[in-house]
């Protein structure tokens, strides 16, 4: 299968390359965090279990997603778009999971996790049928495009300015607080990534208003996808390991 699809891919065809780079970067990342897992406190265990789950989904969906890219997104016959948000709706809300586990030792309470994790779906699926109405016809929603940046707007003001800014400089630790603080950034910038393509695509602001065109936007998701979910995770990581005592 590995050969079959080797042979399948154009010399240059790069973005088909970081389809297939990005798998197995993600499960080289899930190995990675299930292994050193071993090695920090107790409490920290939940947390790279998260992180290996996050990174062990997306590479199944990578795997997917490079043989969807093979078969038709090469020929210029369209993204694994379906794919690519089941692969987000696992991932994004586990990445919510990170935040709360992170403040939990600063008190954040169950209802923290229920509202990022609606948040994040809500963002997701309203982004999801907003791409799934572009049928070629009707270019992208901006309507649904819009909706779902709300929830992304909740999320971005809950952790930099809301209950989990507020939990994590109220923590003792100092790994907590400038790691969450790092991770507010990844969603600040690396999550803005995925509107900005979005508003590439055909009838989106940023196609209609500079013509920028989504030829390019599972390149730029799939770099995206190595920054905000390997180097999340490694943020995560870090905290866990420079605040374990063994
Ligand atoms: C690993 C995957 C991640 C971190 C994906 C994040 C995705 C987003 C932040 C997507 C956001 C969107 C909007 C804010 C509006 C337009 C539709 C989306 C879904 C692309």
């Amino acid at each position: 299968m590995l050969l079959g699809i080797i042979s399948k891919m154009a010399p240059d065809d790069y973005v088909g390359f970081t389809f297939f780079i990005g798998y197995m970067a993600m499960a080289a990342a899930a190995v990675f965090f299930l292994f050193e897992r071993g090695r920090v406190d107790d409490k920290w265990k939940m947390s790279l279990l998260v992180s290996a789950l996050i990174t062990g989904i997306a590479a199944v969906h990578y795997g997917y997603m490079r043989d969807y890219w093979g078969e038709f997104g090469a020929s210029g016959d369209g993204s694994p778009t379906f794919f690519r948000y089941v692969d987000w709706t696992l991932t994004v809300p586990l990445m919510c999971v990170e935040f709360y586990l992170l403040t939990k030792v600063a008190g954040a309470k169950k209802s923290l996790l229920w509202k990022l994790i609606i948040a994040s779906t809500w963002m997701l699926v309203c982004g999801y049928i907003g791409e799934a109405m572009s049928d070629g016809t009707m270019g992208h929603s901006v309507q649904w495009g819009v909706l779902s940046t709300l929830g992304y707007l909740y999320i971005l003001y809950t952790v930099w300015l809301g209950e989990v800014a507020k939990l994590a400089e109220a923590s003792k630790s100092d790994a907590v607080k400038r790691g969450v603080r790092t991770l507010a950034w990844f969603v600040l910038v690396g999550w803005a990534i995925y509107p900005i393509g979005y508003m590439c695509m055909d009838g989106g602001w940023l196609n209609s208003a500079l013509g920028w065109g989504s030829d390019n936007v599972d390149l730029w998701y799939n770099i995206a996808d190595a920054i905000n979910k390997i180097g999340f995770g490694l943020v995560v990581y870090n905290i866990a390991i420079t605040s374990s005592s063994k």
